[in-house]
């Protein structure tokens, strides 16, 4: 069995990679409630099996399913995708699942705390106990010791560069429903504990709409360290445009541990989506869960991409800005194969393909 271990990661000399760096494989879930995906999750786990079937051709993909799915999700992955039961309240392995870190020869995982994005407070869905214990359900099949962090938490809500800076959210990080009795110092000290940083950059606000209260991972990410990509409009009019431009400005501003400037590559967004009559009707209504209602606007983000062995799989949306996104970012990332993979079903979820995966180094 794994152990859980007393000390911190900076303690023993362990930290959090940069997503860019090598994984042995990707984690993921499978997505099936009906209060959240429309139809019982059929056409979400189509789109699921296309990101899963898309990582694979770079590394290994282990999907995590409930019991009553195993079949169903056995069936419809393909056989080179390895599929295990573990219990879970809803598909987003980056927020509940571990966060692994390493020294440079030995691998171990954080175990978060996961409250649902918010809680009692603003939580999207309730109970949420079994993607609490799937953190140290991944742990303990890999055989990976575990340090349990004294924070609420999400992985969406933090990117590291693994020369020793962390991009973060104060939206995200300081929102009453995480951890209201600690303050942003201190929030920050177990950010440095933990994942073994120098230091943590904290920008205003994230994506507009998002309902997980402003994860980073929608809007911005490093695409080596000291290059940074973010979401992007040009329209003063847009919601979004004074969020993008308020983080470009702070970015400006900073420098990363090591001391060096950032660029910052704009990426413009898509045009708004949103959700339609039909999509709204397929969403069971349940007291507690965020409800899904036709016009609501999503939170979609061509950012939400995810980095594996010499690919990057990135959310398309069927918008004529889809191919603008993927030449901007196969530009910017020569080294690796940037594949597109039609993500709107991700979307009305709530994420999108950043948020469903989560890389084992
Ligand atoms: O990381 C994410 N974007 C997850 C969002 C969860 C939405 C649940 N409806």
């Amino acid at each position: 069995m794994s152990q859980t271990l007393e000390s911190t990661p900076r303690a023993d000399g362990f930290g959090m990679p940069a997503e860019f760096s090598r994984h042995t494989g990707t984690w993921m879930l499978w997505p099936q409630r009906p209060d959240n995906w429309r139809l019982g999750g059929k056409p979400a786990q189509k789109a699921f099996v296309a990101v899963a079937s898309a990582i694979a051709q770079f590394e290994p993909v282990t999907m995590g399913v409930n019991h009553t799915q195993y079949m169903n999700a056995r069936q419809m992955l393909p056989a080179h995708i390895r599929v295990v039961e573990i219990s879970n309240n809803d598909a987003w392995m980056r927020d509940c699942g571990p966060s692994f870190i390493t020294n440079g020869k030995t691998v171990r995982g954080i175990d978060w705390t996961f409250n649902a994005w918010g809680g009692l407070f603003n939580g999207l869905y309730f109970p949420w106990d079994w993607d609490e214990a799937v953190a140290g359900k991944v742990l303990e099949l890999e055989r990976v010791d575990r340090y349990k962090a004294p924070l609420v938490l999400e992985g969406g809500s933090i990117h590291v560069d693994g020369e020793g800076t962390c991009l973060t959210t104060a939206e995200c990080l300081l929102s009453p429903g995480r951890n209201p009795d600690l303050s942003q110092v201190e929030i920050e000290t177990h950010l440095k504990e933990y994942l073994n940083v120098e230091k943590v950059l904290w920008i205003p606000r994230g994506v507009f709409h998002d309902e997980t209260t402003g994860h980073v991972d929608n809007l911005a990410c490093f695409l080596r360290p000291g290059m940074i990509a973010l979401t992007w409009s040009d329209d003063k009019s847009d919601p979004q445009y004074e969020r993008s431009a308020e983080a470009y400005d702070y970015l400006m501003t900073q420098t990363d541990a090591r001391g060096r400037h950032l660029t910052v590559h704009k990426i413009q967004q898509p045009a708004p989506i949103l959700i339609s009559p039909e999509e709204a009707e397929g969403v069971d209504a349940v007291d507690g869960t965020l409800p899904r209602a036709a016009g609501d606007r999503m939170a979609a983000s061509y950012v939400n991409f995810y980095f594996c062995n010499g690919g990057a799989i990135v959310p398309t949306f069927g918008d004529p800005l889809d191919a603008a996104a993927l030449a901007m970012l196969q530009g910017l990332l020569p080294e690796r194969r940037v594949v597109g993979v039609q993500a709107r079903e991700i979307l009305l979820g709530g994420g999108n393909i950043h948020c469903i995966t989560q890389q084992q180094p």
